[in-house]
């Protein structure tokens, strides 16, 4: 397994934010916390592949946006705020030796985030950075299946639902609509948890932030191995776990 990430731009502080209110963000604190998720995932088996932080895009180091890895291709996005349209090149850059790379083209916008891969099924989260033509164009590049995912009130799909394991997905009901997950054993996030929903699966091993002890609990207690990485810094510019890697099997 190949990780891709991206060094913590210096400019963090002026990232995009639309859930979440705006507050000073440690850039020293965010870099070392992204550093300690680099060790895990690299402890954990992946090979690190890190591009170079770019003071010209705030959100640069939320890598899972701007591509979707697939077995057989790459898709590279067109991110819904124009701030971070620009991130994609750096990232199709670094796949390119990987895979096959395809593109979403305007009028569609697409952030990676939105978009969860369940064995061979797309499922895109409609938020306000992804829309129905990037989900037709998904569709006609992927040649997979592609459902649309009725979402409110947090960022991406990811941030309120994810995989956990062969056949269980964490999930914040409250954000997301789950009649399209018929047939996964869904884990409710703890109360007093709602970002829980973000998880990184990496082989039979969840990738998940230290702040959520009891939704890591209500995880372990299904028989699912969990790693924690304290990820609060990064959580105020409105980042998980799981927008921090590409990940290329
Ligand atoms: C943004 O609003 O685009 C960034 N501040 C956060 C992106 C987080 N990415 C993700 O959930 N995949």
């Amino acid at each position: 397994m190949i990780a891709i990430t991206r060094d913590v731009s210096p400019s963090i502080e002026r990232c995009e934010l639309t859930h979440v209110e705006r507050s000073v963000i440690d850039y020293e604190r965010a870099c070392l916390q992204h550093e300690r998720y680099r060790e895990l995932l690299s402890s954990l088996g992946c090979r690190m592949i890190t591009i170079d932080a770019d003071p010209g895009f705030p959100d640069s180091v939320f890598v899972e946006d701007a591509a979707i890895v697939l077995d057989d291709l790459a898709v590279i996005t067109r991110p819904g705020a124009e701030s971070r349209r620009g991130e994609t090149s750096a990232v199709a850059v670094a796949l390119a030796p990987f895979r096959k790379l395809v593109h979403i083209e305007a009028p569609a916008t697409l952030d990676g985030g939105d978009v969860l891969v369940l064995d061979d099924r797309i499922f895109v989260g409609l938020s306000d950075r992804s829309n129905h033509a990037a989900i037709d164009q998904l569709r006609r590049l992927t040649g997979r299946a592609v459902t649309a995912v009725v979402m409110s009130d947090c960022l991406h799909l990811k941030t309120a639902i994810t995989q956990v394991s062969r056949n269980q997905l964490v999930v914040n009901r409250a954000w997301v609509d789950v009649a399209p997950f018929e047939g996964w054993e869904l884990i409710d996030v703890a109360p007093g948890e709602p970002f829980g929903g973000n998880a990184v699966l990496l082989g039979d091993v969840v990738v998940y932030p230290a702040a959520y002890g009891d939704t890591r609990r209500r995880l372990e207690e299904r028989g699912i191995e969990v790693r924690t990485v304290e990820a609060d810094e990064l959580a105020k510019a409105e980042g998980g776990v799981t927008c921090c890697s590409l990940l290329v099997r």
